[in-house]
């Protein structure tokens, strides 16, 4: 209860923020998208990691709100960007299965895309693969209205959940996430990578993008591509950063 007053404070109080972490092709090293992740500064300036606060925050739905404001800011920033030359990045924004299930949930959608005048195409939902796999029928309807829009559609954390494949051919999706968990196991000493290997196949038979996340050594990028995978996101590249950073980091990749 304490933790969920000071998360209404936090929201009063504006002490929560966005960083983002860019996304690569491995291909061409290129910058070609940015995942908004949430964070939450306490006034003594430590942080409450979303793991704690995000469960919290749809248990009371707060999420609703707080999902809404993420989206939007995240929609804004990217079309701030592209003002000022970033072209050919797309917004990845996470959404909690409790934004996703709300009724008003494509009406948002459509008012955050014609407030922040972004394009759609330039957008992406990430949903994990827990969510993505429940009550087959209420996904496949919402997903499509999701496309509807422009808007694209990736699974995270893929690998950690238990997707029927004969479900998952059906949904109307774009990417395929690998979980960092998998990608850890991806070293030179080390033979791992079953699982990142197999998603990369899966993602090849039903014509999906695939990305890794958490890529941290120059052996683990080289092996995803090797497989095949499209792109990554993780330290190797850079850390989650505040919109300020963001934008010389970007410059001085040019
Ligand atoms: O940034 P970090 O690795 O600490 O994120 C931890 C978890 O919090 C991740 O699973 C991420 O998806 C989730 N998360 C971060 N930002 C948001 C957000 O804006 N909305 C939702 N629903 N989850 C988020
Ligand atoms: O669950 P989701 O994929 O949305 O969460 C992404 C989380 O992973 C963010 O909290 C981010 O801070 C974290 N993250 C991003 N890159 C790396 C990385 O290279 N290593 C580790 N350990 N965590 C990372
Ligand atoms: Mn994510
Ligand atoms: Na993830």
């Amino acid at each position: 209860v304490r933790l969920l007053q000071s998360l209404r404070s936090a929201v009063e109080s504006e002490r929560l923020f966005i960083v983002y972490q860019p996304q690569v092709d491995l291909i061409t090293n290129a910058v070609v998208g940015l995942e908004a992740l949430i964070r939450w500064r306490n006034e003594d300036g430590t942080f409450v990691p979303p793991d704690r606060f995000i469960p919290l925050a749809e248990a009371s739905g707060m999420i609703i709100a707080i999902g809404d404001w993420v989206l939007r800011m995240a929609c804004h920033e990217l079309v701030r960007l592209q003002g000022q030359g970033a072209k050919d990045i797309r917004m990845s924004v996470n959404v909690s299965q409790i934004q996703f299930r709300n009724p008003e949930f494509i009406d948002k959608l459509k008012s955050a895309l014609s407030d922040t005048s972004i394009q759609p195409e330039c957008l992406e939902l990430e949903i994990t693969e827990s969510v993505a796999m429940e009550d087959a029928d209420f996904m496949l309807e919402t997903l499509h209205s999701v496309r509807e829009l422009g808007i694209s559609i990736a699974i995270d954390d893929f690998g950690t959940g238990y997707s029927s494949l004969s479900q998952l051919r059906q949904l109307p999706i774009d990417r395929l996430k690998i979980d960092r968990a998998f990608v850890s196991e991806l070293s030179d000493d080390v033979m791992g990578g079953h699982i990142a290997s197999m998603v990369i196949e899966l993602g090849r038979n039903l014509q999906l993008k695939v990305i890794a996340e958490g890529i941290e050594s120059e052996a683990q990028a080289a092996r995803l591509k090797q497989l095949g995978c499209h792109e990554g996101q993780g330290y190797l590249y850079a850390k989650p950063m505040t919109s300020v950073l963001l934008k010389d980091w970007l410059k001085e990749r040019g």
